[in-house]
């Protein structure tokens, strides 16, 4: 027996980019479902992104969930880069007049999740064998299993929000579709810890034993992470090795006041840049890690996701209201004209960031010599800062 529902648009993935164009299609007046592989919990518990831009704050005070991040974030004027013991300011407020909000992805997907259940959103969840069908024709259909049943959601839209290891960009033919890739020779270990932050702003280091990054999720836990090799485990660090190389990457003058303590998160992520063109297959939209990666130094990913689920939502909320598709058949274009540029600048920054294994002299040369530019040009800086707090959205 399969179980039948019918929806305007069908969203794969509660993300944080499912979930907010599951809320803007609703404060449009559009019906959705949305559908996830895993439960609510699991999505609220996992440790991501840390760093909002102002134009994602925007966009979630207009989706009407920026109550509790305007409250408890932390606001950032500026950020440090480090390079071999030489640390450079870079004031984004007084280069840009904007700032960015430490606020962690767990509590952008809470704040979601509780407006949606709040409205009466409609949710699948622990879905399993999800096949996406007739993406050509004008009625597409979402096809799984849940809880021991059959279900099928026959939609006008389907929005592929399930990331990277979806199913939806894969519903996608080959032949249609163009991929864009760089893996880095290696990965980041993270951690949490309930300790106050070493510096209240972000403080990215290239030491040469490798990146380090100063982050926080609030005035009493500290984010922090290392660059790592791509094959080590969280097992091969334990606490106290990871503090200790943690200590030596920052440098003294901040390691003189680490809180160390016990991690009660530990990850490693690997990085990777990575696009999928086009954006849009029928009546099939990719959007957020579906379509993109970035690697995370510059923290981005979530803040393209948001941009994504704009200019989507704006498509069909247009197309809704007076079956203007302008927006929905340029969606892919305009999306990926700013995905590029976001690309460009979280390249740009792992490059100048890490110690690269596969580096020769030159490179190396040329990577310091970038920092030096970095340090005594304004316009340089600059140009650092406006991606930083945000290239314009549309
Ligand atoms: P998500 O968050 O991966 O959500 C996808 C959802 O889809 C579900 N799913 C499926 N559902 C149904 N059927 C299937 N077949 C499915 N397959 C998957 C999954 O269960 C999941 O719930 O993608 P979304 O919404 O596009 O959001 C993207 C962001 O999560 C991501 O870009 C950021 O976390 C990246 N990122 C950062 N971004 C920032 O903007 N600022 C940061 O400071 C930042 N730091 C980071 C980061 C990512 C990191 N890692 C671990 C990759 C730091 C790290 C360490
Ligand atoms: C984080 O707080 O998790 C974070 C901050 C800045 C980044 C990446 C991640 O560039």
């Amino acid at each position: 027996m399969t179980i039948h529902h019918a929806t305007s648009v069908c969203i794969v993935g509660s993300g944080p980019a499912g979930l907010l164009l599951s809320q803007l299609l609703a404060q449009a007046g559009i019906d959705n479902i949305v559908i996830d592989r895993k439960d609510r919990a699991y999505i609220e518990a996992r440790v991501r992104a840390g760093i909002l831009e102002q134009g994602t704050v925007e966009t979630f005070a207009q989706a009407g969930v920026s109550d509790r991040l305007e409250r408890e974030g932390i606001v950032h004027h500026g950020l440090d880069l480090a390079f071999e013991g030489t640390s450079h300011h870079i004031n984004i407020k007084a280069l840009t007049g904007q700032t960015v909000l430490a606020y962690g992805q767990t509590e952008v997907t809470k704040d979601l999740f509780a407006k949606r259940t709040d409205q009466g959103g409609r949710f699948f969840f622990n879905v399993e064998n999800v096949v996406l069908t007739a993406l050509k024709s004008d009625r597409p259909v979402v096809a799984f299993r849940h809880a021991g049943t059959d279900v099928e959601i026959t939609c006008d839209y389907i929005a592929g929000c399930d990331g990277f290891h979806g199913v939806a960009r894969q519903s996608i033919p080959a032949d249609v579709l163009k991929i864009y890739e760089r893996v880095y020779p290696f990965g980041w270990l993270g951690i949490l810890t309930e300790r106050p932050p070493v510096s209240m702003e972000c403080v990215y280091t290239n030491h040469p034993r490798g990146f380090s990054l100063c982050s926080m999720r609030s005035a009493t836990r500290s984010r922090y992470y290392i660059q790592c090799d791509t094959n080590d485990n969280v097992a091969d660090w334990p606490d106290e090795r990871f503090w200790k190389e943690f200590a030596i990457r920052i440098g003294p003058d901040l390691a003189s006041n680490l809180k160390t303590g016990p991690s009660f998160e530990k990850s490693i992520a690997p990085l990777r840049s990575f696009v999928a063109e086009p954006m849009r297959y029928g009546n099939l939209f990719l959007a957020g890690d579906a379509a993109h990666i970035v690697p995370p130094t510059g923290a981005k990913g979530l803040n393209l996701a948001v941009a994504d689920i704009r200019i989507l939502a704006r498509g069909l909320e247009k197309r809704y209201a007076n079956n203007n598709t302008h927006f929905i058949d340029t969606y892919s274009q305009t999306a990926l004209a700013r995905v590029w540029k976001v690309e460009r600048f979280s390249w740009y920054l792992s490059n100048l960031m890490h110690q690269f294994p596969n580096h020769s002299p030159f490179e190396k040369k040329m990577q310091r010599a970038e920092f030096d530019y970095v340090m005594q040009s304004e316009a340089a800086s600059r140009s650092i800062a406006e991606n930083y707090v945000g290239l314009p959205l549309d």
